[in-house]
């Protein structure tokens, strides 16, 4: 089985990949949602690293830190870099990772940084979901203030939504505005071509109506 299916499939067993009437944080009503957080136990985790590691591994992306942005993005990262070296080998061993903290803190050893410094080096960033790319966005300008190099992201659902007043999908604005590739693990569109068997007519045609309003054709 590719990874991909099975990303799909253990999404479906955790209940991550649910189906139903659910609000946005850009406020669109969505027939699915995705829920990283149901990820919960060792083995799912694994899988979950696997994937993104695979879809790393595959890319050929060169990068020195995995940056997860707080809060989803941090133990993507810590569980990624892992699975990185273990799958990947020696090219990996010295990539480092990094996330951000919500609040500065002002004792200790201070910043806003845990992890490796992001200070010239390549840095590629790992988050779970993008919509509008709102998250992502803030990312980016964290690295940037850091005087880090973002090269690239990978989230682990491309919805492939178009942004709000423009004709192309988040992912491709991101990539746009940054210059840099955009990875997932699957988008909606592998979601409707691999589980639509397991979709009622009903969800099936829900989730279509939502491609047909707010995918952009490629
Ligand atoms: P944007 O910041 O609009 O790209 O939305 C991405 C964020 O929305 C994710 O980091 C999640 O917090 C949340 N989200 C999901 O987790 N799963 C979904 O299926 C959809 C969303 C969402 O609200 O758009």
């Amino acid at each position: 089985m590719s990874y991909k299916l099975k990303f799909l499939k253990d999404a479906l067993d955790v209940q991550a990949l649910k189906f139903g009437s659910f609000t946005l944080k850009s406020g669109r009503t969505s027939p699915y949602f995705f829920n990283m957080g149901q990820f919960s136990t060792a083995a799912a985790l694994s899988n979950v690293a696997t994937a993104y590691a695979q879809t790393i591994i595959e890319s050929g992306l060169e990068f020195d830190i995995l940056f997860g942005p707080a809060y989803k993005g941090i133990p993507l990262a810590a569980i990624t870099v892992v699975k990185l070296y273990e799958l990947g080998g020696e090219k990996y061993a010295n990539v480092g990772y990094a996330f951000n903290r919500k609040e500065k803190k002002d004792h200790g050893e201070g910043g806003m940084i845990v992890g490796c410094p992001l200070e010239n080096k390549k840095v590629l960033i790992i988050d779970d979901v993008m919509t509008a790319g709102t998250a992502i966005n803030e990312a980016f300008a964290i690295i940037k203030a850091e005087n880090g190099q973002a090269i690239g992201c990978i989230i682990a659902l491309d919805r492939q939504e178009v942004v709000k007043d423009s004709d192309q999908s988040a992912t491709a604005a991101v990539s746009k505005r940054y210059n840099v590739p955009v990875l997932s693990i699957v988008s909606l569109d592998d979601i409707i071509e691999n589980l639509r068997d397991q979709l009622t007519k009903e969800q099936l045609d829900m989730i279509l109506d939502y491609r047909q309003q707010y995918v952009p054709a490629t």
